[in-house]
């Protein structure tokens, strides 16, 4: 596999995943810490009390980054720890845990990714209606200003948000990841518009303090679509199905490419988006659009599987049955690295934006052998073949931003608590030891060949 030079390897998390602390120095509750004291959320009633206590341990982390000679590392700030009342008062404890957190990463030659918004919504505003309330848009334009403001002047690349259509699916629609409702598609589109707007008047506060090589993106996580085989007819059926509403896929149709990046990145729904949900959806007007769609200088993809298409004698997407055996991650995920050459390809035809992998990777039965280390070879295979296509993309044309493997430790897998382990790094959550895997020392050797 090959990377230009500036290709840039990291790692990722997010702060309720990892952080732990939750009532310390000032930090207020967010709607991740109230959903998972209800009974029956989350698996085994597990929580993000703790998680990987990183908030204390943060210095060690950093080591353990510079050990697998990680070239930047992703991480979310917590709205509730900066700004416990949502807006207003500024909590300097929390933005200092941040603001050390990031001088750590540069001494150590680690370039900090910052994303604001990784679903620990702060449980005040959920009270006000959340990303319900047409006010949304601002409180969260507040909360960039605040941390460009206070890391503006070190951290170069900052994400708005983290898989908005993620979040409104499990969190919004499907009621299986907090706050835990079922709304109607109507209100879901009324949402979204809340949190499209959101965006835009966040990454124009965000860019009025930050510096000008600054660089901000979104990360984004959809229906990745790959056709069957290269022939035209099938790559045709599996490009029309990645922005096609509702697509081939069977996911609901808020769940659609289309609905968050063609505003983002086109300044427009597509004439199908506006067909298919007709009056549903909320006008936006000029002046909002323009808000919405100011320039951005990277499109985040996570990706971690996708669906096959081939055409149907029409032409017409369909998905396609896999003629090998696929591998299944512990998730039951199958292993389909195909999908990142295809779905960069394709965002990239469309978005005419950089690509920035800003998650992949898997959760496997992982557990420290009598050796004393971890042999995750499955996590190995499979992102090198991830790695391999992504390359791939990047010889055909596509640019690479680069790839923040998701994720650098194990941590709190949302409703599966911490059942799944995603990281390069083992967590012995009884002891909060730490083990570096196989897979972080074959990662350290990737990044290395990369100059070679
Ligand atoms: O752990 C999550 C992350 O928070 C968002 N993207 C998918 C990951 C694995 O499920």
């Amino acid at each position: 596999m090959k990377f230009s030079k500036d290709f840039i390897f990291g790692a990722a998390s997010a702060s309720y995943q990892i952080e732990g602390a939750i009532k310390e120095d000032g930090k207020s509750l967010s709607i991740w810490d109230t959903y998972c004291m209800r009974e029956g959320t989350i698996k085994k009633g597990h929580n993000g009390d703790i998680a990987c206590d990183h908030y204390h341990r943060y210095k060690e982390d950093v080591q353990l980054m510079k050990q697998i000679d990680l070239q930047a590392y992703r991480f979310s700030t917590s709205w509730p720890r900066i700004l416990p009342n949502g807006t207003g008062a500024i909590n300097e404890k929390g933005l200092d845990f941040y603001d050390r957190l990031v001088d750590e990463l540069l001494t150590n030659d680690i370039e900090p990714f910052l994303t604001l918004f990784h679903w620990d919504l702060p449980l005040c505003l959920y009270e006000k209606g959340g990303w319900k309330n047409p006010d949304s848009a601002d409180w969260f334009a507040e909360y960039a200003s605040v941390v460009g403001t206070k890391l503006g002047d070190r951290v170069k690349n900052w994400m708005t948000f983290n898989e908005m259509a993620m979040f409104v699916r499990l969190g919004y629609l499907e009621a299986v990841h907090a706050p835990g409702e079922k709304n109607s598609t109507f209100e879901c589109l009324r949402m979204i518009k809340n949190l499209l707007l959101a965006h835009g008047k966040g990454t124009s506060d965000l860019r009025s303090v930050l510096q000008k090589d600054a660089k901000i993106g979104f990360a984004h996580c959809g229906a990745i679509n790959f056709p069957e085989d290269d022939s035209p007819a099938n790559v045709a059926a599996a490009r029309k199905s990645m922005f096609d509403v509702p697509n081939a896929c069977g996911y609901h149709p808020v769940f659609s490419n289309t609905l968050y990046l063609d505003p983002i990145f086109l300044g427009k729904y597509d004439p199908q988006t506006l067909d298919y949900f007709g009056d549903d959806l909320p006008k936006i007007n000029d002046e909002e659009m323009k808000i919405i769609s100011q320039p951005i200088d990277f499109l985040g993809l996570n990706y971690y599987s996708g669906f096959m298409i081939k055409a149907d004698e029409q032409g017409n997407p369909i998905e396609a049955e896999s003629k090998e055996d696929e591998g299944y991650t512990n998730f039951d995920w199958p292993v389909r690295p195909k999908g990142l050459y295809w779905g960069s390809k394709f965002l990239y035809e469309r978005y005419k934006s950089p690509i920035l992998v800003t998650e992949n990777g898997m959760s496997s039965a992982d557990w420290v052998a009598l050796d004393g280390k971890v042999h995750d070879h499955e996590r190995i295979d499979f992102l090198r073949r991830y790695l391999e296509e992504f390359s791939k993309a990047g010889q055909d044309g596509v640019p690479l931003m680069g790839y923040m493997q998701w994720s650098i430790m194990d941590n709190f897998e949302w409703s599966e608590g911490f059942g799944q382990r995603f990281g390069l790094i083992h967590i012995d959550y009884k002891t909060q030891k730490r083990t570096l895997k196989d897979s972080a020392l074959w990662y350290k050797e990737i990044i290395k060949s990369k100059d070679e």
